[in-house]
């Protein structure tokens, strides 16, 4: 009989590379040829898993890895080079732009596919090693307008405050500007599950995506009109006496001014500015009002742009009035992005955060951390820059001068992707720590070359808060240095190799334990034997004896008087909108087979045949009006630049909309034509709307750039 080695060693039980739904998967080595199987034991996905998660083992053994550091040589050509040369040049360039421009020279950028352990390190690599200010992450592009939001209103960011198991049990669920039926497949489980229990979904999107089609109502709104039409449905409710009063004076504080602002949103007035017809605005907001138990969602389409606080804010305004936050299968939620997304965003790469989901300008907060990092307190730096001021400052007066990537490909994802690239050109020194040379890698002066998911351990954080472990299932390829080996060497370079002495993961765990307890994002009590045992724990979690908290707000809120704040919001048009010029609205964002910046899934054969290049979503009445055909070729216009895409005709999006995904790079990059126009209060980019116009490609464009 033929065995394979990999029936020798029983399979390890791992969690996927991709988003924050984070299924359970196990994994088989070798490496060369590990195959993945569905985890039907984590309860979160049972088993399922999306095609991403079916192909991820290819990115492993990919031929494209990078299995040693590259050094660019004086001919400005990357070459191979030794760790110790990498790692040298990199503290070197760092220390030497610190003592010519001073301690923030240095910036470190980070990213949400991060384990919990390796944001940590990152978070104090930049404030312990380097003393800068200027750290910053993608998840500033993500899950910023949602944090704040949920921090204003609620005291405390996590995404969904109930696990998943929750969502079959509400009567009706608002999702607006969520694709999960593409973005995080295996949730479709539990709306499903929901439907079957006689429930209703309502989809808020400017496209009737596979998400709408299972909705009882798809509600088509014009891009950046979200705040309108929360307002609008909250007016109904006021109107037709469905609010709860009794929870509105009991829980919550702030509700007159909103009550006295959502006065003028009368249904004809919404009707104009968000393209809903006022029939189904009625609808909606019976079918909320009349639900005994009901979610509100949110996801990056309500919350991607320079309004994206107050959409967010809008739609909690209306799960408060109607006394769901706190309510069994009930509440307010957002569903969370990558990987780590919420992890990422609690233990320190955050601008002005300090591990547990501290302020880093709240003195008691800083001499927790110092204590912990045997620091004095003075030598913690205070806030830096929000990720695109820290790009768009790059290699200017007072700017980043030297600059280290972690886990990012901004100059595909970060908008207005052609100007982030020209300032990452104008910065003295940029290293890249990736395992494949992205588009970002390919303009580094160092390029340090790690370890993949499935190849190192850690925790990771999904959408429901729930602290999970990914086990390391296989070897890395020699060569190649952990995210936290190449951190923990830095930092020695620089001097502080004391602070940074830990053996593996599990060490660095250990110390994020202490960093975070007593902080909002609390993980003391959380163990990797816990978590193995209780597939997985949800924070906050302060004592080894405390269950962790699955749901949040029963009892009151984490704000100074207990109670759930409302925010009167006022409709603001988008930064900027359509006219004789650029006629059309432009949105962007995923589809199924492709993930964030396409550096993995670009990869993937089979990812790669699926979605082979970016299509434009355009409704047929439009192309007729400009002479369009399917599967031909266009341009697509902004103010700040061009990029070619192929027509897909869809009936499902509005006549005034068009829609591209952004897994792309160079002339086929959403991000040249987005506008980076940012939320006064999250610094979110305005990704989902801007003004754009279509040119056929006879017409001259970027084919030809
Ligand atoms: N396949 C795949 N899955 C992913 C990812 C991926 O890259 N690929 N990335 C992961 C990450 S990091 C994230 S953050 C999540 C994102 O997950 P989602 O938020 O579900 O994804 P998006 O496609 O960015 O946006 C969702 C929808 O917003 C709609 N939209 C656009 N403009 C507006 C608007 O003004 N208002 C409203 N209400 N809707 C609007 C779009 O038409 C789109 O259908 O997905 C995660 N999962
Ligand atoms: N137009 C438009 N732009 C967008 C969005 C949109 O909807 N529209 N969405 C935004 C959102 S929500 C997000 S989250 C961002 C994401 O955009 P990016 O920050 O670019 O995210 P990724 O493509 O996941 O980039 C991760 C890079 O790090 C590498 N990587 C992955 N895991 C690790 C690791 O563990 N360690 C290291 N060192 N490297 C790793 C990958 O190979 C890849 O090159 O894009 C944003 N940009
Ligand atoms: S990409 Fe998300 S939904 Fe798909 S398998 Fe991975 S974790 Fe699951
Ligand atoms: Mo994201």
């Amino acid at each position: 009989m033929h065995s394979a080695p990999r029936s020798e060693q029983p399979p390890t039980a791992t969690h996927c590379p991709y988003c924050a739904f984070q299924c359970g998967m196990r994994l088989a080595g070798p490496r060369e040829q590990a195959v993945i199987t569905g985890n039907d034991l984590f309860p979160v996905n049972q088993g399922a898993l999306c095609i991403k998660g079916w192909t991820a083992a290819a990115t492993l053994a990919h031929p494209d890895r990078l299995l040693t550091p590259l050094a660019r040589n004086a001919r400005g050509v990357l070459v191979p080079a030794t760790w110790d040369e990498a790692l040298d040049r990199t503290a070197r360039a760092l220390r030497e732009a610190q003592a010519r421009y001073g301690r923030d020279a240095a910036g470190v950028f980070g990213g949400g596919a991060l384990t919990n352990e390796q944001a940590y390190l990152l978070g104090k690599f930049a404030r312990l090693a380097l003393g800068t200010s200027n750290i910053d992450y993608n998840g500033r592009f993500c899950m910023s307008s949602a944090a704040a939001a949920g921090l204003r209103a609620f005291g405390i960011d996590r995404g969904l405050p109930f696990p998943l198991g929750d969502i079959p049990h509400a009567e009706v669920i608002l999702l607006a500007g969520g694709n999960p039926a593409e973005t995080m497949p295996p949730i479709m489980q539990y709306f499903a599950a929901q439907r079957a229990n006689g429930g209703q979904l309502i989809v808020v999107d400017p496209r009737r995506t596979s998400t709408a089609q299972e909705a009882a109502l798809h509600l088509r709104l014009i891009p950046g009109s979200d705040a309108a039409l929360a307002n609008g449905l909250l007016h109904i409710l006021v109107r037709d006496g469905l609010i709860d009063q009794e929870y509105i004076r009991a829980r919550t504080e702030g509700f007159e001014r909103v009550r006295a602002e959502v006065a003028t949103y009368w249904p004809e007035r919404v009707e104009r500015i968000t393209g809903v017809p006022e029939a189904h605005l009625v609808r909606a907001a019976h079918l909320l009002g009349t639900a005994r138990t009901a979610m509100v969602l949110t996801a990056r389409g309500a919350e991607q742009h320079a309004q994206g606080v107050n959409n967010a804010l809008a739609y909690i305004n209306l799960a408060l009035a109607l006394g769901l936050v706190g309510k069994p299968a009930s509440g307010y939620g957002c569903l969370t992005g990558q990987g780590n997304g919420q992890g990422g965003r609690e233990h320190g790469q955050k601008a002005d955060q300090l591990p547990g989901y501290r302020r880093i300008d709240d003195p008691a907060a800083r001499r927790h951390v110092a204590a912990v990092w045997g620091i004095p307190e003075d030598q913690l730096p205070g806030p830096g820059s929000s990720a695109y001021e820290l790009l768009d400052g790059l290699g200017q007066e007072g700017g980043v001068r030297a600059l280290l990537v972690m886990a990012s490909n901004v100059v595909v994802s970060a908008p207005h992707a052609q100007h982030v690239e020209e300032r990452l050109r104008a910065l003295d020194f940029l290293a890249v720590a990736d395992f494949f040379l992205s588009e970002t890698a390919q303009l580094a002066d160092v390029v340090l070359p790690v370890a993949q998911w499935a190849e190192e351990g850690g925790t990771m954080t999904n959408l429901e808060g729930r602290v999970i472990l990914r086990q390391r299932a296989v070897a890395p390829p020699p060569g190649v240095r952990t995210d936290l080996e190449v951190l923990c060497a830095l930092a020695e370079r620089l001097g502080k190799g004391q602070f940074f002495a830990f053996a593996d993961e599990r060490q660095v765990f250990e110390e994020l334990r202490r960093a975070s307890a007593g902080g909002v994002a609390d993980y003391a009590g959380i163990t990797y034997e816990r978590i193995a045992a209780q597939q997985g724990v949800f924070w906050p979690c302060p004592a080894e004896d405390h269950p962790g908290t699955p749901r949040l707000f029963a009892e009151g809120f984490p704000t100074p008087s207990g109670r759930a704040r409302f925010h009167p919001v006022r409709h603001q048009p988008p930064a900027e909108e359509p006219d004789a010029s650029y006629p059309l609205y432009l949105t962007t964002g995923r589809v199924l087979a492709q993930y964030q910046s396409g550096t993995q899934t670009r990869r993937v054969d089979r990812l790669r045949e699926l979605a082979p290049e970016p299509l434009a979503e355009v409704h047929p009445a439009t192309a007729r009006r400009y002479g369009l055909r399917e599967g031909q070729t266009v341009t697509l216009r902004t103010r700040r630049g061009a990029a070619a895409f192929t027509v897909k005709l869809t009936a499902g999006i509005r006549e005034d909309t068009v829609f591209v995904p952004f897994h792309w790079g160079g002339v086929l990059a959403a991000n040249r034509l987005t506008n980076p126009a940012l939320d006064p209060t999250s610094r979110m980019p305005e990704f989902k709307v801007c003004a754009v116009r279509i040119e056929r490609t006879e017409d001259g464009g970027p084919r030809t750039e």
